[in-house]
């Protein structure tokens, strides 16, 4: 059984009080891990580490702390192997996806901050009979808690622009998927990242992210996971006056219109609405199809999510693996239920699948494309997080806006139409932090990334990151 520990101070550590809990492999449904259920007294330990860190830290050139995130990066792309075995493992998805996409891109976050930092910078605001500049400097030490969907990916999105700032970092992943930053954790000790700068704890986020957040010595928080847990942290940091920075759900309207390029709308509607099962903030969980082919597009796309293969994550061709655990796969099934009681048709899908053999008791989904829901019943404005869409038609460009932005969410949107017109003055209207035109999930890390309404507060990405973990100082200079 493998025994993950924090990392605290540059040391690999048990939790303090010994409290344990079980790491599960979704696909089989088997403990396989334990991993640390850390409580207040090793947050202690990694604040005041972080803090002893971030005096040499914080004034250490960007360029050198670069040089770190860099050597981090081209060790875990010598392991990417291990690595995306252990994230298919952990989570559940599919090994190709975790060796395409999760993996190179923690290296990728990685490697932009470290040059994201270097090319940083701040304005001067000339006046008469003088000058002001601004400083922008480090936070000292913030928190850093990420959720258990695209678990090394969103870590590495968080830490690596809160270090190339300069900021001393004590980071949690979710408790249900802390394999990779675990491994993680053995490679910045393996480069011999100084003592203190990152600090990883592992557990619960009610006991060890609650008391993360509650900390004096920690000054900003950057979450990404669920809306109800970024308004509970909201409540607590908001009146010790904390930076916060809250990524949290989204339910993403899909618009396709008649005009649009058939085959490649297919592919990538079917892809943002069950890649990972479903399980990524940006997938395009409510499908609005222009009546006029509405028949032909639900049919043709039916055709394409039944036809996913589905079964062990960590076969080659596999392209839809398990949901992250057994509470999350009931959810799932409980929402199902509530379309069919809505009067929701099922297209395909609609239940657990048991696949033959090693993964038989694992927690695994049919991908499911659900119709003939009001666009206001719960199915249609809750998160549901997993393989389950549905599909409205529309008949008007103004009806298609309406429906897209009536929920409580604003993550994520996609349009698909090969009018320009159309997709410009539809993405300008749609309530929503991201838009994507004819495609979905191109990502350039240098754009703002992040959501509206109850989707959360503040941007991630680019400068805006650096931004969010620095405070601006303005100097004013009187010439005499
Ligand atoms: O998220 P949580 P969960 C959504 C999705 C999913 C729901 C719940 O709808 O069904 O959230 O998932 C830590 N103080 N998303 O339960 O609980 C927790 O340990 C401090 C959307 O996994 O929000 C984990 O590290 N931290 C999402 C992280 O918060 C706390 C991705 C996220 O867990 C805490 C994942 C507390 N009081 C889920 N309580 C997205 N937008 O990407 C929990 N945590």
């Amino acid at each position: 059984m493998i025994s993950i520990q924090n990392y605290v101070n540059g040391e690999l550590l048990d939790p303090h009080a010994e409290v344990w809990m079980d790491d599960f492999e979704p696909a089989t449904g088997a403990v396989y891990a334990r991993v640390p259920n850390s409580s207040g007294e090793d947050v202690e330990r990694a604040v005041a580490a972080a803090a002893a860190a971030s005096k040499s830290w914080g004034s250490t050139p960007a360029s050198e702390r670069g040089r770190w995130l860099r050597e981090i990066a081209t060790r875990i792309e010598t392991r990417l192997e291990e690595l995306a075995r252990a994230e298919s493992i952990d989570n559940g998805k599919p090994i190709s996806l975790a060796r395409a996409m999760d993996i190179p891109r923690a290296c990728a976050n990685l490697r932009f901050f470290a040059s994201a930092a270097e090319q940083f910078f701040s304005e001067s605001h000339s006046m008469e009979g003088g000058i002001n500049y601004t400083l922008r400097q480090p936070l000292g030490v913030v928190g850093c808690i990420s959720p258990w969907n695209l678990p090394l990916y969103l870590f590495t999105w968080k830490i690596a622009p809160a270090l190339a700032a300069g900021n001393c970092v004590v980071a949690k992943p979710s408790e249900l998927t802390p394999m990779t930053a675990f491994i993680f954790s053995q490679i910045c000790r393996d480069v011999g990242l100084p003592s203190g700068v990152l600090n990883i704890l592992h557990g619960e986020g009610p006991r060890v992210g609650q008391s993360m957040v509650e900390h004096p010595g920690i000054h900003g928080i950057s979450f990404t996971g669920g809306t109800l847990t970024g308004s509970r942290i909201a409540e607590t940091a908001g009146p010790k006056f904390k930076k916060l920075s809250l990524e949290l759900g989204g339910k993403n309207p899909t618009l396709v219109f008649a005009d649009c390029d058939w085959e490649p709308t297919l592919d990538g509607v079917a892809r943002s609405g069950f890649a990972n099962q479903g399980e990524v903030c940006l997938c395009g969980s409510r499908i609005f199809v222009e009546r006029t082919i509405y028949e032909r597009f639900r049919d043709e796309l039916v055709q394409r999510v039944a036809s996913l293969r589905q079964g062990d994550p960590l076969e080659a061709e596999t392209q839809q693996g398990a949901v992250v655990s057994e509470a999350h796969m009931n959810k799932i099934l409980g929402y199902i239920e509530l379309a069919k009681e809505e009067g929701g048709r099922i297209l395909c899908g609609g239940k657990r699948h048991r696949p033959a053999g090693r993964c038989e008791s694992g927690w695994f989904i049919e991908p499911t494309l659900i119709e003939g829901l009001d666009a206001t019943c719960r199915t249609n404005q809750e998160e549901i997080f997993g393989p389950v869409a549905t599909l409205i038609p529309f008949d008007s460009e103004e009806e298609a806006i309406e429906l897209a932005n009536g929920v409580d969410y604003g993550l994520a949107a996609s349009v698909w139409s090969s009018n320009v017109s159309t997709c410009h003055r539809v993405a300008a209207r749609l309530q929503s932090g991201i838009v994507w035109v004819n495609c979905w999930l191109v990502r350039d890390l240098r754009t703002p990334f992040g959501g509206v309404k109850s989707s959360g507060v503040g941007r991630e990405g680019g400068f805006e990151a650096l931004r969010f973990f620095t405070e601006a100082k303005n100097v004013c200079v009187q010439f005499h």
